[in-house]
């Protein structure tokens, strides 16, 4: 096919954008409503809260006629997924893992009035201090409100494994580090220092341990492979300018035959509950069809972070039909949640690494889920008493119908 351009200035056509621009807002107008089924644990919404066509149109397009006649996409943004979450000055707030075409990502906040719908990227992606050795590619940043006063943004730097010059696929991955007070200057804090070789899905708690920053880890000893290492650690930090991690030990392991069988690692920072902390983590394991990511729940001791105090079996949510289809198929993968002052939880959740969800449950609820949930039994015959326990339990309830 040739393009035959119009050189006659008088007979140009100027690309006219109204069309566009009618439809990016209202489909930023949308309503989200709850799905009518629920298993009483949470409630999914309908629509994802953010996908690539929520990005802004400046992002994407130069709208100089004179550099681009044609009015044509010059930047593709690929998928809107993993964001981190904060409530701030009455606001919902995502921290958007945004992938444009060539597979960079970064970071950009989203806002709601609602927390469920109406989702608008604030005009700029946030351009992210470097260190003296810049980030090739940036991810999953976990927000945390800090009581010294800082917000604190985790994610994943990766960059080239210089060790295997030929293996153009070889990466290390590392914690970076950022923080601000009003969520629009970030200052740059040097790269977490662990005895670890890679170390991805570092999240910090949100309160002092005896004087230190404690934070989740999950160590691992190649770029995907978390090998003999994995499970979900936690260490601590004295000065978070000069972040080394000391007694990294692993508070939540892997375990065969399990959703968490190859690994695990924490979702967004854990929610204070009268009963303990509530965490939302994810779990993989291998299947003839590639990984398959899920989301558990478990609870930490007020008086002992370190400490599991329970721990349903299984998945809390998995990738329904639909969001089992994407970049990578059959990924959940939540790193932020939202508790609002009436008790609400709305979990915020990725399909697949193309699009963001909202689901929303409730702080009592949560807290009911994993106290009353039976734990793992790591057999089929342990599965099966379960069961039997809990229809022994419902006799009374049906011999009073
Ligand atoms: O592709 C699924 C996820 O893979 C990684 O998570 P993990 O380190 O736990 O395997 C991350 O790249 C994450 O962003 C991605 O969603």
């Amino acid at each position: 096919m040739s393009i035959t351009e119009n050189k006659n200035p008088k007979t140009k056509k100027i690309p006219n954008y109204d069309h566009l621009v009618n439809d990016f807002q209202t489909f930023l107008a949308q309503k989200n409503y709850p799905e009518d089924q629920s298993n009483g644990i949470y409630k999914r919404y309908v629509n994802p809260v953010l996908t690539n066509k929520h990005a802004p149109l400046e992002w994407r397009y130069d709208f100089n006629p004179e550099t681009n006649p044609f009015g044509m996409e010059r930047i593709g943004i690929n998928a809107t997924f993993n964001p981190g979450a904060i409530k701030w000055n009455g606001q919902y707030i995502l921290a958007v893992r945004v992938e444009g075409n060539d597979r960079k990502s970064f970071f950009a906040l989203a806002e709601s009035n609602n927390g469920v719908d109406n989702f608008k990227f604030w005009d700029k992606p946030i351009a992210l201090p470097q260190t003296h050795e810049p980030d090739t590619n940036v991810y999953d940043m976990r927000l945390t409100k800090h009581e010294d006063g800082w917000i604190y943004g985790i994610f994943c730097t990766e960059r080239k494994d210089n060790l295997k010059p030929l293996d153009t696929t070889a990466a290390v991955a590392n914690a970076g580090i950022v923080r601000t007070k009003d969520l629009k200057n970030w200052e740059r804090l040097p790269d977490l220092i662990s005895n670890s070789g890679q170390q991805r899905n570092v999240v910090m708690h949100p309160e002092f341990i005896n004087g230190n920053y404690a934070l989740y880890t999950r160590p691992q000893d190649g770029f995907i492979e978390v090998g003999k290492g994995g499970g979900i650690g936690l260490g601590y930090i004295k000065d978070m300018k000069n972040p080394v991690l000391e007694g990294e030990k692993i508070i939540n392991r892997k375990a065969y035959h399990t959703i968490y069988e190859l690994k695990n690692g924490l979702g967004p920072a854990p929610i204070k509950t009268k009963e303990g902390w509530l965490h939302l983590a994810h779990g993989v394991r291998n299947t003839a069809g590639g990984l398959r990511y899920t989301l558990y729940l478990f609870m930490t001791a007020l008086d002992s972070i370190e400490q599991v105090i329970y721990q349903p079996a299984g998945y809390f949510m998995a990738p329904d039909y639909k969001e089992t289809v994407g970049d990578v198929p059959n990924v959940l993968f939540g790193n932020g949640w939202i508790l609002d002052d009436d008790g609400r939880i709305l979990i915020y959740y990725a399909s697949s690494d193309t699009r963001s969800h909202v689901a929303v449950s409730s702080i009592d609820r949560l807290i009911d889920y994993v106290k009353n949930t039976p734990q793992d039994t790591f057999t089929s015959s342990g599965s099966v008493q379960n069961i039997l326990a809990q229809i022994e339990r419902n006799k009374i309830f049906k011999d009073a119908e």
